[in-house]
C-alpha cells in the first residue's frame, strides 16, 4: 500500500535523459542515457516486465541488483552518466501501458506508471527532466515530444515527468493547420489518423483551435512549442492522454462526420480535445508532486474544460449535463465500497484512482471555491498559481494557498472537501411569520467528519412566480440559521441554484411547490431539478402521478422555446437514478416496472401533442452546433413518446441524414417499439456500420442494455471480439454490467461478469478493473442478489488476479 504520509522527495536529480529506440515489433531495444547527481549512494529505479540487457556507469559495466520491479546500484556523489539497455515486446503488450502496437502503429501510454515498462527509471511525477529521443525504424512517421531536430530525432525543452513521455511510429495520414498565438508565434497543428480518415478530423481540428484561443482569452495561457500533435489510435484504455506536444487519443474522440457521429460524440470530441490541450498548463507545466495530488491536475482541468464547453454551448444546459454525470458517476461511487476522498491518503493501484471523485468531484470543489471567494479573487488566485508554480511538481495545499493569499482568508474549512469522502446531505426547514423567513440548515456528514463549506445560491420567488432576489449563503458549521426579512407573502425558495454546492438536499417540498418551481424558477438548473425531484417522488414515494403527467404536458408545450433544455427536462430519471434515490434493498425489476408504468402513462397522455410538435420542429441541414443539436435531442425525446404509443419510427430511421437522428430513432424502437421493427432496424444498422468500429460500438451498447446473459455470451463469440479491443469490450460487457440492471443484478449476471473479469484480466488489467466497478452498488441490492454478488466476488478473489483487479475486488468485499 502506498501512503501519502510516506512521501519523501527524491535524493537525486536527472539533468537530462537521452532515449534511443531501435523499433522492432517483438524486440524493441531501448537505450537510456541519464545524466544524474545523487545525494545518496544507492539508486533504485522502477521497472516492470523489462528484459535488462546491460547497465553502465560512467562508461563501465557496474554491479546491480535487478528484480521484476526494480534496478538498484551504487552510485557516486559526483555527477555521473548511467546507460541502461532494455528489451521490450510491444506486440505482446495487450495491457496497453508502456510501448504497444495498435493496428500496427507503435504508440505509448505512460500515465500513471507505464514508463517503467519501457526502461528502468524513477517513474514518479516529481522527477522532471529534459528529454531527447532518437527513434530508428522503418516506419515513415517517427514522433515524440517537443520539437523535431531531424527525422526521428526530437528534443523537448520543457522539463517533464516520465508519465508525459510519448512515442508514435507508423504509417499514418495527417491533417495540418496552424495557430497564431497571442504573442504572434505560429504553431503547426497536426492530427494523425489512419490513411483515408483525414476528412473525419475537421471538427477535432476546429475544436483544437478554439481551445487554444479560449485558453488565451479566458486564462491568459499561451502554447509553448512550435508544434502540437494529436495521434488517434483505436486501442486505448481511456479517452486520451495529454503527453507534452503529442497528445494520443482514443480515435472515437477524434473522428466525426454527420453520418458516423452523434451530437453527443461531437460534444465529447470538443470537450476532450479541450481537456487534453488545457493540461498543457494544468498538468504539464505545473504537475503533481505525487499521485495523491492527481486532482490538482484532473479536477482543475475538468473545471476548465467544463467552462470552455459552457462558453461554446449553452451554459445552463452544460451545467445540467455535468451535474447529471456527477450524480450518476460520482455520487454512486461515493455511496458504495469504492468511496474515497478527492485526495486519497493511500492506494494499492493508482490506475484505480482515475475516478469520478478525483475528476468530477475535484472540479466541483474548485467551482465551490470560486463561489466562496468570488470571481475576481478566483482569477487572481489562478494567475498566482500559474506564476508561482510554473515548472514545478506541486500539491493541492499549495494550490489552495494561492487562493487564500489573494482572497486574504483561510480556506481550511473548504479544504475538508479534499479530505472527507462522501456526499454531504443538507437538511432544510423553514419558519415564516410576519414577513420574516428563517431558513434552518443542517449538514449531515459521515461519522467523525468535520463541517465543510457549502456555498448555496438561494433564490426567493413570490407566490405569483416573480423573482424577488437571490443570495449566496455559506453553511460552514453543522447547523446554520439564516434570516430574511420584509416579505409581503411567504416566498418560495429555490435552493442550491446551479447546483452551487455538490450536496444532496432533503427538503420536504409539496408536489405543488415542485410543479411551481418547474415552471417559474428563473434558474434553469433548478427548474429541471424540480421536475426530477417531482418525478422521483412519483417513482419512489407514491406521489400522485396525475398532476405530474399534467406538468409534463405543459413542459412539452413550452419546449420549442429552448429545445436543449426541455429535452433534459422531459427525460425521466434513469433506473440507476431511481435505485440511487431508494438507496437500500433495491429490486431492479420493480424499478423497471414502476418507471415503465409512468413512461407509458406519459406517452398515452401526450403522444399526440408530441407528434404535432415533432413534425414542426425542423432542424435543416446538419450542423453540429449546440442549438441544432438541442432541436435534435428534443425531437428524439418526443419521438420516444410517439413510439411508446405505437408510432413506427422506421421512416425516421431510414430517412435520417445524420447519426443522431438515425441512432436516436433506433434507440426509441429498441427500448419501446415492437419486436419486428426492432429486429428489422437493428439488422439494418448492423449491416450499415459493420465496417465502422466506433459506430458499431453503438449497436453493441444498445444490445448490452437489453440483452440477457446468454445473448451477451453469444455476441462475445462473434468475429468482432476475436481480437481484444477496449472500446468494443466496454460497449458490450461494460454497458451490460452498468446499464442493464435487471439482467446484471442476477446470480447469472454476477457469475458471468466474474468469469469475464478473470478472462480479460489476463489481457488488460485496466479494463477488467474498470468493468469490475459495476459491482460497486451490490451492497444496496435486496437479498438474495446481494449474497449472490458477494459469493461471486469472493470466488473471484481466490484466483490469481492483477494488482488492478485485486485492489477493486478487495475494496468491494471489505
Ligand atoms: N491524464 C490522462 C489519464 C490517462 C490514463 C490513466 C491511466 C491509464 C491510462 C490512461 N490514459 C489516460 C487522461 C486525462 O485525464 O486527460
Ligand atoms: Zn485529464
Amino acid at each position: 500500500m502506498i501512503k501519502l504520509e510516506d512521501y519523501k522527495a527524491p535524493e537525486f536529480k536527472i539533468a537530462s535523459v537521452h532515449l534511443e529506440f531501435a523499433l522492432d515489433p517483438e524486440a524493441t531495444i531501448v537505450t537510456s542515457t541519464l545524466k544524474m547527481v545523487s545525494d545518496s549512494s544507492t539508486l533504485t529505479l522502477d521497472g516492470d516486465e523489462l528484459v535488462l540487457l546491460s547497465v553502465e556507469l560512467n562508461g563501465k559495466p557496474v554491479d546491480h541488483v535487478v528484480t521484476p520491479t526494480s534496478l538498484t546500484l551504487n552510485v557516486p556523489f559526483t555527477p555521473f552518466t548511467l546507460v541502461i539497455k532494455t528489451q521490450i515486446n510491444p506486440t505482446a503488450n495487450t495491457a496497453l501501458s508502456g510501448l504497444y502496437r495498435s493496428n500496427g502503429t507503435y504508440c505509448t501510454q505512460c500515465e500513471a506508471e507505464g514508463f517503467r515498462r519501457i526502461t528502468f527509471f524513477p517513474d514518479r511525477p516529481d522527477v522532471l527532466t529534459t528529454y531527447t529521443v532518437k527513434i530508428t525504424g522503418k516506419e515513415p512517421l517517427l514522433l515524440s515530444n517537443g520539437n523535431q531536430l531531424e527525422h526521428g530525432v526530437w528534443h523537448d525543452p520543457h522539463p517533464k515527468p516520465s508519465y508525459l513521455f510519448a512515442l508514435v511510429a507508423g504509417d499514418l495520414g495527417v491533417v495540418k493547420d496552424t495557430f497564431t498565438t497571442m504573442s504572434g508565434r505560429v504553431v503547426a497543428l497536426e492530427i494523425y489518423v489512419e490513411h483515408g480518415k483525414e476528412p473525419l478530423c475537421a471538427y477535432a481540428m476546429d475544436s483544437l483551435k478554439r481551445s487554444m484561443r479560449w485558453d488565451e482569452t479566458a486564462f491568459g495561457r499561451e502554447y509553448d512549442l512550435d508544434v502540437f500533435m494529436i495521434v488517434a489510435v483505436s486501442d486505448f484504455n481511456m479517452g486520451a492522454m495529454e503527453n507534452k506536444g503529442l497528445n494520443i487519443f482514443n480515435d472515437k474522440y477524434v473522428l466525426a462526420n454527420p453520418e458516423t457521429a452523434t451530437d453527443a460524440d461531437y460534444a465529447n470530441i470538443e470537450g476532450i480535445i479541450a481537456h487534453e490541450y488545457f493540461h498543457n498548463w494544468t498538468g504539464n507545466r505545473i504537475t503533481c508532486r505525487d499521485w495523491f495530488q492527481l486532482s490538482l491536475k484532473e479536477g482543475l482541468t475538468v473545471f476548465r474544460d467544463q467552462e470552455f464547453s459552457s462558453d461554446m454551448r449553452s451554459r445552463p444546459v452544460k451545467r445540467i449535463e455535468d451535474v447529471r454525470l456527477l450524480k450518476s458517476a460520482q455520487f454512486a461511487e461515493d455511496a458504495g465500497p469504492l468511496s474515497h476522498p478527492v485526495r486519497p491518503r493511500q492506494y494499492a493501484e493508482i490506475n484505480n484512482f482515475y475516478t469520478a471523485t478525483v475528476y468530477n468531484k475535484g472540479a466541483e470543489v474548485i467551482r465551490m471555491m470560486k463561489v466562496l471567494i468570488g470571481e475576481k479573487a478566483f482569477a487572481d488566485g489562478l494567475d498566482l498559481y500559474f506564476k508561482r508554480h510554473d515548472g514545478q511538481a506541486t500539491t493541492i495545499e499549495l494550490f489552495v494557498k494561492c487562493f487564500e493569499e489573494v482572497a486574504e482568508r483561510s480556506l481550511d474549512i473548504h479544504s475538508r472537501w479534499y479530505e472527507q469522502a462522501g456526499t454531504p446531505l443538507v437538511r432544510v426547514s423553514t419558519e415564516y411569520e410576519g414577513g420574516v423567513l428563517i431558513l434552518h440548515l443542517e449538514q449531515v456528514l459521515r461519522e467523525g467528519h468535520l463541517p465543510q463549506s457549502l456555498p448555496l445560491r438561494v433564490g426567493f420567488l413570490s407566490p405569483n412566480g416573480e423573482e424577488l432576489f437571490e443570495e449566496t449563503i455559506t453553511l460552514d458549521q453543522f447547523k446554520g440559521r439564516f434570516i430574511f426579512e420584509d416579505f409581503k407573502d411567504e416566498p418560495i425558495l429555490s435552493l442550491n441554484r446551479g447546483f452551487s454546492a455538490a450536496v444532496n438536499i432533503d427538503y420536504g417540498r409539496s408536489d405543488q411547490t415542485l410543479a411551481f418551481l418547474a415552471t417559474h424558477d428563473s434558474d434553469d438548473y433548478n427548474r429541471r431539478q424540480a421536475v426530477e425531484t417531482y418525478a422521483l417522488k412519483v417513482l419512489t414515494k407514491g406521489a400522485d402521478a396525475a398532476p405530474f403527467i399534467a406538468l409534463y404536458g405543459k413542459l412539452i408545450e413550452e419546449s420549442p422555446r429552448d429545445p436543449a433544455f426541455y429535452a433534459h427536462a422531459l427525460t425521466l430519471p434513469s433506473e440507476e437514478d431511481i435505485a440511487r434515490e431508494i438507496g437500500a434493498n433495491i429490486n431492479p425489476d420493480a424499478i423497471k416496472q414502476t418507471r415503465n408504468t409512468l413512461v407509458v402513462a406519459l406517452a398515452k397522455a401526450h403522444a399526440e401533442r408530441a407528434s404535432a410538435l415533432f413534425h414542426t420542429l425542423q432542424t435543416g441541414a446538419f450542423s453540429p452546433d449546440a442549438a441544432s443539436a438541442g432541436k435534435r435531442s428534443l425531437r428524439i425525446a418526443l419521438l420516444r413518446l410517439m413510439v411508446i404509443e405505437g408510432f413506427d419510427a422506421s421512416e425516421i430511421y431510414m430517412n435520417a441524414d445524420n447519426l443522431t437522428e438515425r441512432f436516436g430513432a433506433l434507440a426509441c424502437v429498441v427500448h419501446h417499439g415492437n419486436v419486428a421493427t426492432r429486429d428489422k432496424l437493428m439488422a439494418d444498422f448492423q449491416a450499415r456500420f459493420e465496417d465502422n468500429a466506433n459506430v458499431f460500438d453503438k449497436y453493441l451498447s444498445l444490445t448490452g442494455m437489453k440483452a440477457s446473459v446468454l445473448e451477451v455470451k453469444t455476441m462475445l463469440q462473434g468475429a468482432v471480439f476475436t481480437k481484444f479491443n477496449p472500446n468494443r469490450y466496454r460497449a458490450l460487457v461494460g454497458v451490460f454490467a452498468m446499464s442493464n440492471p435487471t439482467q446484471f443484478h442476477t446470480k447469472a449476471g454476477y457469475d458471468f461478469l466474474c468469469e469475464e473479469l478473470l478472462r480479460v484480466d489476463k489481457i488488460n488489467p485496466q479494463v477488467s478493473a474498470r468493468v469490475a466497478n459495476a459491482f460497486r452498488s451490490y451492497k444496496s441490492m435486496e437479498e438474495p442478489r446481494k449474497l449472490a454478488a458477494h459469493e461471486a466476488l469472493l470466488a473471484l478473489s481466490k484466483h490469481e488476479l492483477s494488482n488492478d483487479l485485486k485492489d477493486i475486488i478487495t475494496r468491494m468485499l471489505a
